[in-house]
């Protein structure tokens, strides 16, 4: 049976399935999900949370739980999430591009052709609770922009050439991440990153928007 992905377009933890899923090549069937769909996913999983993927004999929604699963062949390095040491890094270093990231990109993310003007109003509505109007994002960009070059410094000190020497579950983690930032107006990444996330897109035959383009008029 092919494997089915429920998904959001922008979400990075959905990215990182995605990558997972091209890197080994797995077939696998492409559900977009609108941001304000609720009750579907509540009966599939119990809560409004994707990734989602339906296995056929499980239905499950933790992105790294849905990877170690597919990795059948432990291509990915899977047991790395065990060494306490380089989570803690890898995590620490998510929240902070999450935390400058997200505020810049969400007002962006907003506008892409995932979502019509219902979804939008819901997923602003929903994320200025936590991080203020996004008008304000706009207005503070280079707040963000500043934090988010120092944490990208970090990323770049920390690569050689991948997260820890050879590629593991930590670059698709860290590239899922970094993703959205391609969408924010004027920004480019530093060669060193660009080349790094392209050499990781290549490797997972991704395509950010693939559904997007394939989406009916
Ligand atoms: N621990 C989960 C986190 C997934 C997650 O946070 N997904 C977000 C989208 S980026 C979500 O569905 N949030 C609920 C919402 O936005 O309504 C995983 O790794 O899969």
């Amino acid at each position: 049976m092919t494997v089915k992905l429920y998904h959001y377009e922008h979400c990075p933890f959905c990215v990182r399935v995605r990558m997972a899923l091209g890197l080994l090549k797995v077939p696998w069937k492409s559900l977009m999900v609108p941001y304000d769909e609720e009750d579907f996913l509540i009966k599939l999983t119990g809560k409004k949370m994707l990734p989602i993927m339906d296995f056929g004999d499980l239905v499950t929604n933790e992105s790294l739980e849905i990877i170690e699963r597919l990795d059948i062949d432990n291509l990915l390095g899977m047991e790395l999430l065990k060494d306490t040491a380089q989570c803690q890094k890898i995590d620490t270093l998510l929240d902070k591009i999450g935390k400058d990231l997200h505020s810049l990109c969400m007002p962006y993310w907003i506008y892409t052709k995932e979502f019509n003007s219902t979804s939008r109003n819901y997923f602003q509505k929903k994320k200025e609770k936590k991080r203020g109007p996004f008008r304000d994002l706009i207005k503070n960009k280079d707040k963000y922009l500043k934090g988010l070059e120092v944490t990208l410094k970090e990323v770049e000190d920390h690569l050689d050439p991948y997260f820890i020497s050879d590629f593991s579950i930590f670059d698709i983690m860290l590239a899922s991440h970094l993703w959205g930032m391609y969408i924010f107006p004027e920004f480019q990444f530093s060669k060193k990153l660009h080349n790094y996330l392209q050499d990781v897109k290549e490797k997972c035959n991704f395509e950010y928007h693939e559904d997007l383009w394939n989406l009916k008029k």
